[in-house]
């Protein structure tokens, strides 16, 4: 861990939340799908002196003085980026997921143009699309949907949607969707109805870095990522693109979306990039799906509904009102183990997104500390036990033990 000596000199108050933050997550299992741990090499370069530093612009083209170093810095993040994805052009200045994919919307699109994305509660974004954010405000957005029987994209359904809507772009790559997704399917319907593809791969980066699913990059017309998940990275995001997009794509990054880039984040990508390039992450990657495909497998032979019925990723939406209770009471039934997930809503969910009836469970985190499939048939039977003798406290102490016992054997590799 990093040395916190002048924190806690200056400022006790910060540091002891800091602390309290540190002990949870060391102590408790994160299985939230959109969750991991960065390494210390990470951690540092985050904390460097290039938070001091404003950047407005691009390597060789800047607002302000002094930016030798950063431009070394930001185009290492890039040359490694367009290595891994196999990506033609990198803009790795989005601060996060949502800014980013506006900054696509807004270099492709003018407001009011129509879009399809998947449905939030299909498994899609609140960026895709969704009535409350700006997506579906300032962009003319049609949701596609999962099949209700399969739980999976039908692609003749969207492709029908596609021609009758005849929409400027198409999104794909999903928050909450466990299987592969067709990314050529997608491209020759949007070639077909002459409109511009859009991954969102935020959830699976990690994973397709590795090469363990499809790459979209070199399908699709514009790719956004999240570089937090499984990607194990900063928090940020990036924007990957052909060569003949790079110029409106970036125009939108600065100065249509952002200001000056968070350069020491920058740095940590650069830090990310380098460890995703290593045969290490692909081991990682393949633990991570391994962990889930088993994970799935033991939660059906224990009577759970997995939506799609399994998983080609790291995550899993799972029905808990086949348990008889709903995502936010299994959430909180968790919480009292040392055990964090996210509530989740299913497709065509009857509960309101507060209450949803689902729970999305993911292994990047759990991999990253080293589990595999031992811990993982544990961690299943730990929460089966959970769910199913909620109303004994006793019971649930006795699991966030067993819990807390398992997080000490694997520890975090940054703390
Ligand atoms: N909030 C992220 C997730 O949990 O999937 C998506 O942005």
């Amino acid at each position: 861990m990093l040395n916190y000596k002048n924190l806690s000199e200056q400022d006790g108050e910060v540091m002891a939340i800091v602390q309290r933050e540190t002990v949870r997550q060391v102590e408790e299992m994160e299985l939230i799908a959109s969750e991991n741990y960065v390494s210390k090499a990470i951690l540092e370069a985050m904390a460097t002196v290039l938070t001091n530093k404003y950047s407005e612009g691009f390597p060789g083209h800047r607002y302000y003085g002094g930016n030798q170093f950063v431009d070394e810095v930001e185009t290492i993040a890039v040359e490694r980026a367009k290595k891994l994805f196999s990506a033609e052009h990198v803009n790795v200045q989005p601060l996060s997921g949502s800014p980013a994919n506006a900054a696509v919307y807004m270099a492709f699109l003018k407001p009011g143009d129509k879009v399809l994305g998947l449905r939030l509660d299909h498994g899609g974004h609140l960026s895709h699309g969704h009535p409350v954010n700006f997506s579906g405000m300032l962009y003319d957005f049609t949701q596609y949907e999962v099949d209700i029987t399969t739980g999976q994209i039908n692609m003749e359904k969207v492709r029908e949607i596609a021609l009758r809507e005849k929409p400027k772009m198409i999104v794909a790559g999903y928050s909450a969707y466990s299987r592969e997704i067709e990314w050529q399917k997608f491209k020759e319907i949007a070639d077909e109805v002459g409109a511009f593809t859009f991954a969102d791969i935020a959830h699976t980066a990690g994973l397709i870095a590795a090469r363990e699913m499809n790459n979209p990059t070199p399908i699709f017309d514009v790719v956004s990522t999240t570089t937090h998940k499984t990607l194990r990275g900063p928090r940020g995001a990036m924007i990957m693109c052909k060569e003949q997009f790079a110029k409106q794509v970036d125009r939108a990054v600065f100065p249509g979306m952002q200001g000056g880039p968070h350069d020491h984040i920058t740095a940590a990508k650069a830090v990310c990039f380098g460890e995703a390039l290593q045969p290490g992450f692909k081991i990682y990657a393949k633990q991570v799906i391994a962990n889930a495909k088993l994970m799935a497998e033991e939660f059906i032979k224990l009577g759970y509904k997995i939506i799609s019925g399994g998983t080609d990723n790291h995550l899993m939406v799972v029905d808990m009102t086949s348990k008889g209770l709903s995502g936010k009471e299994a959430e909180i039934i968790l919480d009292k183990c040392g055990i964090s997930v996210s509530r989740s809503t299913i497709p065509n969910d009857p509960n309101p997104p507060m209450n949803p009836s689902g729970v999305r469970f993911g292994t990047p985190a759990i991999t990253t500390r080293g589990m595999k499939q031992e811990e993982i048939k544990k961690i299943v039977v730990w929460i089966n036990a959970a769910i199913e003798q909620r109303e004994e406290p006793e019971m649930l102490e006795n699991i966030k033990k067993q819990v807390k016992n398992m997080c000490l054997e694997f520890p975090i590799p940054s703390i």
